[in-house]
């Protein structure tokens, strides 16, 4: 198994859907958060000056849906088959265009303000009516389930610990279907309590 390491500023933001895979997934990593006050001198380490940044055995890699689809390679995370896999990089870049236009770099705060108060006051409720649309009245976005994940040689132990966890919170159904919930991921790699997302096991 490979070391990891990410580097993000202490929040959720672009970071999390990383998180969320390595948490999902059972894979250790460091989670290194670093503080506003340090990131400039972070920033001119980086072919790229943006974060997160993913190292994996000494290589950085960047751009968080690219590390997001290179952890879910060979799992059925992000779609089971080719089709899948198009509808789910279709929904994830939807979901990007959407943040994308976050003015995060406006200087001006009075346009900055009226930018973000029309980005959630309209067009965050008309992509959640569209993706509710598109959901219809499946159970999932794409496809039907996620399968189990893969246990990894060695780590039977932490994975039954996880289930154990997700069970003690209420995620886990006792037939073993998961509804995992869209929760922020500790320090720790723990994943805790608040809304529903795509996640499930058959
Ligand atoms: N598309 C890139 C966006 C990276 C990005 O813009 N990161 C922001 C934080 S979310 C950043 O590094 N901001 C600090 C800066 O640009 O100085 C990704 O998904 O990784």
């Amino acid at each position: 198994m490979p070391n990891y390491k990410l580097t993000y500023f202490n929040m959720r933001g672009r970071a999390e859907i990383i998180r969320y895979i390595f948490a999902y997934l059972d894979i250790k990593y460091e989670d290194h958060r670093i503080e506003q006050a340090d990131w400039s001198e972070v920033k001119s380490t980086l072919p790229f000056g943006k974060i997160p940044i993913l190292e994996v055995d000494g290589l950085n890699l960047h751009q968080s849906l690219a590390i997001a689809r290179y952890l879910t390679k060979n799992t059925d995370l992000a779609g089971k088959t080719e089709l899948e896999q198009c509808q789910a990089d279709a929904i994830v870049d939807t979901l990007d265009d959407f943040m994308s236009r976050f003015p995060w770099a406006e200087k001006k705060q009075d346009i900055k303000d009226q930018m973000f108060n029309e980005l959630l006051t309209y067009d965050g409720p008309h992509l959640l009516q569209d993706l509710d649309t598109y959901l219809g009245e499946k159970e999932w976005l794409i496809g039907n389930s996620v399968r189990k994940r893969k246990r990894r040689a060695g780590n039977t132990s932490s994975h039954r610990k996880q289930m154990n966890y997700q069970r003690q919170l209420g995620l886990c159904h006792k037939d073993s279907k998961v509804n995992l919930k869209r929760l922020p991921v500790a320090k720790d790699g723990t994943i805790q309590a608040s809304r529903r997302i795509l996640l499930a096991v058959d």
